[in-house]
């Protein structure tokens, strides 16, 4: 797509956006600079190199900025913004043909509903009868249209944070309403992997149909597609299915194994039990019909003389061997980060953000904050932000809590204020995306400074692998420069995957673990992906004290010994890190 195209879509959906909203004028306003910008011969970064963002009909000044804060950065934060007002399932509502924006806002603000399943269930309770504008042929059309999208096959496959956002919300609101004792995440969102088919989860509780009916009548529920006393699966908004089993406690340990995977782990599990005269099965591990081992993972690993292991790196990669012969190597736990380097300072008029974050940060016991001040803005600017900061934070004074600030550059870009270093404790460089969606190769230039990590590299789409012919440049670069590359939740559209993690890692370049741009405790999940690239905690920048002022960050091989079975039930999916 090119820029131009994109702009455009943005500034469509920010005006159907703001008539959601109820504004007046602003979204005719919007679609008009839209209609100009697609319609333009020339590419907007031309047009904006010789500054003639003005001259287009319809782009005043706000808009010219948001223009330009696009070409900077490949996203405009007011879109971003306004999306985060609305419930997720507002905005699915308002994607069904045949409802837009003006429908859905009266369905929000007159009828409360606020996702497609909520519709379809007030048109079955008959509570849009009545309602100005709806008569019995137009409800009708409705009830077609979400039959249509419930029909739809889920599409594809998902990306991992949005598989395991959901998957937590899930276990939350299940732990909340039935009395479950176990609650876990299984298959491919609890081993990491970049994509999910579906979600699956798995629960012993007291009273097993009970559970099942609660989580087959949650709100996000589009389509039962099987439900019985113990099992059930659905179609959850938008389009994902679920699986839900409830199990024996004698057997969860063995279930959450069989049914964490992947398949090709569990099918030489399967053989070399058989070799041992045993039978491994979701139920348990058995000797004849003896049950040797079932209710702990940490048990049917024992019982077939292995190691447990992390589930990330259940690939049939090696892993098996390594866990006969007790060798599975230490890998980072989010116990061992010590804080985040790479938070941007709100641009909140109150500073009462501050005082949050430092809640959410010890409650992750952590020893340092990294905020960094996004590029833009002029020199005096900074200056007076970065200041205020630091009174507010001396005023504040968290105990145990260190500040860092740290200043985002564009990579190969002229750096200004002039003199950064008395403002500033670290560099964090971003490449220069001139509007593309993936990061260009590596510029060739030396560097100007040295910066501690390169941040929001993009070197693929949401849910994608990064490909080795993106991650290779970067790593050799990371590696020649001794400059550390970062992970986060969002894997390649905002830095590393887990593949590419590996690579880093065995290239000796540090890593530096990011919660991205959600919410702090999301670092949780880029510990999980830094684990499935077999990162140990010395390849990772923030697990060390002393992250920000080091010099060259180096990496040594781990020495400590494997650590076994403490973790499991810390499994990347545990729910009990949500409930501090
Ligand atoms: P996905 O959903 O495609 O992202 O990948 P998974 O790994 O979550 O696969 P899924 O949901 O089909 O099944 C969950 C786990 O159940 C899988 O990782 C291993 C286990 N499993 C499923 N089918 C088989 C099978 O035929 N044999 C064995 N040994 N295990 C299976
Ligand atoms: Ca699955
Ligand atoms: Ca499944």
């Amino acid at each position: 797509m090119s820029t131009n195209t994109e702009v455009a879509q943005i500034f469509y959906a920010m005006a159907d956006l703001l008539d959601l909203q109820g504004e007046r004028f602003k979204p005719d306003a919007y679609r008009r600079a839209a209609r100009s910008v697609e319609s333009l011969g020339e590419d907007l970064r031309k047009v904006a190199q010789r500054g003639g963002l003005d001259q287009i009909p319809g782009v005043g000044e706000q808009l010219r900025e948001k223009i330009l804060e696009y070409i900077r950065t490949g996203r405009i934060s007011a879109y971003e913004k306004l999306r985060a007002t609305f419930p997720p399932g507002v905005l699915e509502l308002m994607a069904i043909p045949g409802i837009g924006p003006k429908t859905t806002g009266r369905f929000y603000t007159e009828l409360h509903l606020d996702s497609p399943a909520a519709l379809a269930q007030a048109i079955d309770q008959g509570r849009l009868n009545g309602l100005a504008g709806f008569g019995p042929k137009k409800i009708e059309n409705l009830r077609e249209a979400l039959r249509a999208v419930a029909a739809a096959p889920p599409s594809s496959r998902i990306p991992l944070l949005a598989a395991w956002r959901l998957a937590r919300s899930i276990l939350q609101e299940l732990s909340r309403r039935t009395p479950v004792d176990a609650l876990e995440i299984a298959g491919s969102v609890r081993r990491c992997r970049e994509n999910c088919g579906d979600l699956d989860l798995l629960a012993t509780s007291a009273r097993p149909p009970e559970t099942i009916a609660v989580f087959a009548g949650l709100a996000g529920v589009r389509k039962v597609v099987m439900q019985g006393d113990t099992r059930a699966t659905v179609i959850h908004d938008p389009g994902i299915q679920i699986d839900l089993r409830v199990v024996e406690p004698v057997s969860f340990g063995a279930a959450w194994q069989y049914f964490t995977g992947s398949k090709d782990h569990n099918i030489h599990l399967r053989t070399l039990a058989r070799d041992a005269g045993l039978k491994i099965n979701e139920y348990g591990v058995f000797r004849g019909e003896k049950r040797v081992a079932g209710a702990t993972e940490a048990d049917v690993y024992d019982a077939m003389d292995m190691q447990w292991m992390y589930p990330e790196i259940r690939e049939n990669q090696g892993e098996i061997e390594l866990a006969q012969q007790k060798k599975i190597p230490s890998l980072i736990q989010i116990e061992q980060i010590r804080g985040d380097l790479h938070r941007h300072i709100p641009d909140a008029p109150d500073r009462s953000w501050m005082k949050d974050l430092v809640t959410e940060a010890r409650r992750w016991k952590f020893q340092y904050l990294g905020l960094v001040e996004a590029p833009g803005g002029s020199a005096a600017s900074h200056r007076s932000r970065i200041q205020e900061i630091r009174r507010l934070w001396n005023e504040a004074q968290p105990e145990g809590l260190r500040l860092h600030l740290g200043w985002e550059v564009v990579l190969g870009k002229m750096m200004d204020p002039p003199d950064p270093e008395s403002l500033f404790d670290y560099i964090i460089s971003v490449p220069d995306k001139k509007g593309s969606a993936i990061s260009p190769k590596p510029p060739t230039s030396p560097l100007l400074r040295r910066p501690l990590f390169v941040g929001h590299l993009s070197l693929g789409a949401p849910g994608a692998e990064v490909p080795r012919e993106a991650a290779g440049p970067w790593i050799d670069w990371a590696q020649t420069n001794g400059v550390a590359l970062e992970l986060t939740a969002a894997g390649a559209e905002e830095g590393l995957d887990a593949g590419g993690a590996r690579w880093a890692h065995e290239a000796g370049v540090v890593l530096v673990l990011s919660a991205g741009a959600g919410a702090l405790s999301e670092i949780e999940l880029t510990v999980c992906r830094a684990r499935r690239g077999w990162v140990p905690p010395d390849g990772v920048l923030n697990s060390r004290a002393d992250a920000v002022g080091a010099t060259a960050p180096k990496v040594s091989k781990p020495k400590r010994p494997p650590r076994v079975g403490r973790t499991e039930r810390r499994g990347p999916a545990a729910g009990e890190r949500t409930d501090p």
